[in-house]
């Protein structure tokens, strides 16, 4: 550092002042931050609400085909198959009970799958197809109770990458 007018020393004594003077502010920026976020925690701890009462919650969830040309896509996005869900969200809070009722109209057949904690796998065989058309659409009813809090995900075994949705529990 250069101060004009200053014989060495002084431009240190200078220097140092600047440095302090830096230091304290820095900390007083600490202090005001670590005193903001333990205000704001004590404040949303003080105001916290109770947990939602669980509830029940119904959802249908379909095998859906897109009707695309999934041949058409390469590379590392290359598909094998043009089905997905019908969501790929499913959101509840923790102790609730979900009720999926989950139909395959397709000509394909599907799963519902799940790992632990939620660990299941629900196959319905291909619905109408242009062969027999008036042959039964298959549905199955899954329940699940909501005991533990996360991202959990669902898929479907005979079409990854993209047939898959996650189940969301609110703890
Ligand atoms: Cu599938």
């Amino acid at each position: 550092m250069f101060i004009a007018g200053c014989s060495p020393l002084e431009a240190m004594a200078v220097a140092s002042r600047t440095t302090s003077a830096r230091t304290l502010i820095l900390a007083a920026i600490i202090i005001a931050a670590s005193v903001g976020s333990a205000t704001g925690f004590a404040a949303n701890y003080l105001t916290r609400t109770a947990p939602p009462s669980p509830e029940n919650r119904v959802f249908y969830l379909f095998a859906r085909d897109l009707s695309f040309n999934f041949s058409l896509t390469s590379g590392g996005n290359q598909l094998t198959s043009d089905y997905a869900y019908s969501t790929n969200y499913i959101i509840i809070n923790k102790g609730d009970t979900l009720v999926i009722h989950f139909y395959n109209p397709t000509d394909e057949r599907h799963s519902f799958t799940m790992k632990a904690p939620y660990e299941g796998n629900y196959t319905l065989s291909e619905g109408p197809t242009d062969q027999a058309p008036t042959s039964p659409i298959h549905d199955v009813t899954i329940t699940i109770n909501a005991s533990q809090a996360g991202t959990f995900q669902f898929y479907c075994i005979f079409h990854p990458p993209q047939m898959r949705g996650s189940l969301i529990v609110q703890g």
